[in-house]
Formats: C-alpha cells, structure tokens, sequence
C-alpha cells in the first residue's frame, strides 16, 4: 500500500490525537448528531467545508437517508471544516479510519494520488454542467480511480462538481501578463501551483480557513473557488474583481475507510452504495441552485456593505435564475457592482495556450497513470 506520505509514529499520534479532538469536538462544536438512541452504531463523515456549503448538504442528506434506513441503529454525525483540521489531515484521519466517511478533494488529495489532479488542468473538463457531471459519473473512470483510492486505505464513492470556478482578485484580470506580480491563491495540489505559474502569477498554497485573512492582510491579491464557496468564506468582501474564466470546475470526491466498507454487512455496504447513488442526481441539482442563490447573496452584500464589485462573466447566462425583482434591486439598480464585459474569445485563448503545458507537466509528475486518466476524461467529453 503507497501510505499517505508521512511514517507510522505520526500516523499513531495524528490517530490518537484525532480521537482526543474528536471526542471533544463532538461536545463543543458545531457536528451535526441526530436523536438517535445511545446504542447506536456511530459513522463518521467529515467535510472540507462549512455549514451551508455544497459538501455540507451532501453530508446532512446522506445522514438524513442512512437514519432513517437503519431506522436509527446507525447514526451519522458530520464534522464540517474548522471541527478536525485541514482538508489534508481529514483526509489522513479517513486513511485511519478515525472516521468513516470524508470529503477528498483533488486539490489536496492531488498531492497523494497525482493522477487525481486530471480534475485539476484547465480547459479539460467540458463547459456544460451536466457534461462535466457526465464525466464525472463516468463508472470506467470511478473504477479506474479507486484502485488508487485503495492504495491509500481508502474507498472512491462518488465524484461531483461543485460549480464553475471564479476568481476574485483585487485586480482586474483579463490576460495572463495581467496576473505577474500576483500573488494566487491555490490549494496544495503541485498541478495547481503549475497551473497558476503559467499564467505568470506568483502561485501560494494556503489551507482554506487562512485566506479571507491572507486577503486581507494583503498576503495574496486573489483566490479561485466556486460561487458558493466565495459567498460562505466571504471572500468578496476583501476582492472587488469577480471573475469567471470558463476554465474549470471544482471537482470533489466522496470516500470512504476501505477497511471500514469491507467489514459492513452486504445489506449495509448496499444501502451505502445505493445512498451515494442516489445523492449523485440530487447534489447535482442543490449546486446548481446554490450558484444563483449565493450570487444573489454576494451582490446583496455589496449593497449593503456599500463596497464595489465588478463582474466579469457572462451576465445573462449568470443571472437568469434572479427573479425581475432581484435583477432591478441588486443589478440594475446597483450602484456598487459593474458588469464589465465578459472575457473575449482571444483572451480565453490566450488562457487556454499557456495551460497546455500544464498538461504536460500533468502527464510528467502525475503519476503512472496519468496519460490513460487524461484520455479517460477525453474520451467521457462530449
Ligand atoms: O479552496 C479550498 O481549499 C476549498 N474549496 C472548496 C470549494 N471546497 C473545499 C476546499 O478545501
């Protein structure tokens, strides 16, 4: 098995420790236990994000549906970022099997798992939300993956986006000379340090719950995260350029302790399976609807906090969930955002040439597999 990358003495510590914090937690923060009685078999399914987030509904419906098919003998409890650590130590706690359940996004679980970063390239991943969700429940691609998974204790169950990704920035960005001297914020994924690098920005990897105040102390000028994730972190309140490039989406993966399925009965490992199956269709629909309420909430913000935005985007496409109402208060008549015009085709293309290399620099560090995952996602595009 390729552990995740630190030895076992640390593992025992990061295990124990985790238990102490867990323990804790439980009492003190804000996871989410149901009612169920005090016998009940407990499931631990940790986040990378924070109540109200896309993962966060996904933990809470999943929870809701195991409670009410085990009639309460398993209870769920959810621990939402900032209760267990970084995204990167969830993950070693999922690989320990101090809880059963996590979210494991590429752009930390890249760092494990290389090939994973696929997710990671821009200007790869189809453009329509349901292409990407079509590649993303790709069955040849999942079980290609989760052999990787396995290598690390862990079970692939289910990959989904959460939305487009977006920049905000302190600065207008239309062209990559325009990021030199940036300083971007990224995840911890070596592609995404690539990614930024070859735009001409200063790449800086930095745990989600640093950013607002790495943005506002000046320690970096932008970040990239989907519509909601800008909302919950309030990240705009610190960047007054909202930009939506076209080159990816935020892909995440739902996994499980592999140890752990493999000692569930046949009927609970199915009622796992058969839950996850049925979150797929179900979270696909609650970002969606997320992307246009949270962009609501960022523009109402920039009223109320009287702070300027400008958005750069494809505005109808962006707003046609507002109702008529909401499009005269927050867009219309707003006099702190301003609707620049959205990237031209030669400045997305100026984009999309220098990440080419990108994916060479994918196919060199990404892995043994990585050239056959990079043609899997091609060939699950349309
Ligand atoms: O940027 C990040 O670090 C985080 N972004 C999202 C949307 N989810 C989890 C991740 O850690």
């Amino acid at each position: 098995m390729r552990g995740l990358a630190f030895g076992a003495d640390r593992l025992c510590c990061v295990s124990r420790l985790a238990v102490v914090v867990l323990a804790a937690s439980a009492v003190l923060t804000g996871c989410s236990r149901g009612t169920s009685s005090p016998e009940a078999e407990i499931w631990r399914f940790a986040i990378e994000e924070s109540k109200g987030s896309v993962q966060h509904q996904y933990a809470m419906r999943f929870k809701e549906l195991i409670e009410e098919r085990t009639a309460g003998d398993v209870e769920v409890v959810v621990y939402p970022y900032g209760t267990l650590g970084t995204s990167t130590q969830i993950t070693e706690q999922l690989s320990l099997g101090v809880v059963q359940f996590a979210m494991a996004s590429p752009g930390s679980l890249g760092k494990f798992i290389p090939e994973l970063q696929v997710f990671l390239l821009h200007f790869v991943l189809p453009q329509r939300p349901e292409d990407v969700q079509n590649v993303l429940a790709d069955p040849q691609l999942i079980a290609f993956l989760d052999p990787l998974y396995a290598e690390k204790g862990l079970s692939l169950l289910s990959m989904y986006s959460e939305g487009q990704m977006a920049w905000t920035l302190k600065e207008e960005v239309r062209q990559p000379d325009d990021f030199s001297g940036l300083k971007m914020r990224v995840m911890t994924s070596p592609i995404l340090l690539a990614a930024y690098g070859a735009y001409g920005a200063s790449p800086t990897p930095m745990p989600y719950s640093e950013v607002y105040s790495g943005l506002q102390l000046n320690m970096i000028d932008g970040q990239v995260n989907p519509v909601f994730a800008i909302e919950r972190q309030k990240f705009h309140e610190v960047t007054d350029w909202l930009i939506f490039p076209g080159h990816s989406s935020f892909v995440t993966t739902a996994a499980g302790n592999r140890k752990f399925l493999a000692t569930l009965s046949d009927a609970r490992r199915q009622l796992v399976t058969d839950v996850i199956a049925e979150l797929d269709p179900w979270i696909f629909d609650i970002q969606t609807e997320l992307e246009s309420l949270r962009l609501v909430d960022i523009l109402r913000d920039t009223l109320r906090q009287r702070r300027d935005l400008h958005l750069i985007g494809d505005a109808e496409s962006l707003l046609a969930c507002f109702t008529p109402e909401q499009r005269r208060e927050l867009v219309d008549e707003n006099p702190f955002l301003t609707l620049e015009p959205p990237l031209t085709a030669d400045e997305v293309e100026a984009f999309r040439e220098a990440s080419e290399d990108v994916q060479d620099v994918f196919l060199s560090i990404g892995g043994s597999d990585a050239t056959r995952v990079l043609a899997q996602v091609r060939e699950a595009s349309p």
